[in-house]
């Protein structure tokens, strides 16, 4: 199988280290075994520096082969439809596959990221925490209830789901044992463990070619 490559940048600041999306599908590849290699796009002019392939300026993208594909959650997706260990093959596990990891992306992240936002910019009354706090309490009545989203044991959205809820700021809002346990449980994978693992030497070591360590 010829290698998918993942796209990110050649540097970030060290705050989003560990968090940078394109860990989303080194995960990804980690869980299916896929061969893949990582390559970079400058952070410096980010903003116009690689639009034809990320018309925001962002990443990550994805090669594969002749295909190109950028939003974490379709290159996720495209992953998934090739391994059985991301996205099960019956239908009813599909669905609910497909359906938590949109839940992931459009009723959680949707909310969690402008509430961190509004968190770290210090706005002084958040006023997204009602919603935030709704969101996260609906999910965990539902995590209360199962180990696992979909198909009854790991698969993408639960790799999507974590993802989102693993950030410092979410995880930390408000007890939510059931939910902490779960991105417990997921994040201890050695899958999880090692994409991060990876992501955090690749920045680490730009670092050194970029003569700094700041910020
Ligand atoms: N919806 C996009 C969001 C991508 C995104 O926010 N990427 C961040 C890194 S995790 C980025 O490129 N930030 C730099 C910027 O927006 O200038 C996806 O899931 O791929």
């Amino acid at each position: 199988m010829r290698d998918v490559i993942i796209w990110t940048y050649d540097w970030v600041p060290k705050g989003p280290r560990g968090f940078v999306r394109d860990l989303r599908l080194r995960w990804a590849c980690e869980e299916a075994g896929f061969p893949y290699s990582v390559r970079t796009v400058a952070f410096d002019g980010r903003e116009t520096n690689h639009l034809e392939q990320q018309p925001f300026g962002q990443v990550p993208f994805l090669s594969d082969g002749g295909l190109q594909i950028f939003e974490s959650g379709a290159g996720l997706m495209h992953l998934a439809r090739r391994s059985e260990k991301l996205l099960p093959r019956d239908a009813e596990g599909e669905a609910a596959t497909l359906q938590w990891m949109f839940a992931a992306l459009n009723s959680i992240e949707m909310v969690s990221v402008p509430w961190w936002f509004l968190e770290i910019t210090g706005a002084k009354d958040n006023a997204l925490t009602g919603w935030m706090s709704n969101r996260l309490d609906q999910l965990e009545k539902v995590l209360g209830e199962r180990e696992w989203l979909a198909a009854d044991r790991f698969t993408a959205a639960d790799l999507l789901m974590t993802d989102v809820l693993r950030v410092g700021k979410v995880r930390a809002f408000g007890d939510r044992p059931a939910t902490e346990a779960y991105v417990t449980r997921v994040t201890d994978r050695p899958a999880f463990q090692k994409a991060r693992a990876d992501q955090m030497a690749h920045f680490a070591a730009a670092d050194e070619t970029r003569g700094t360590a700041d910020s």
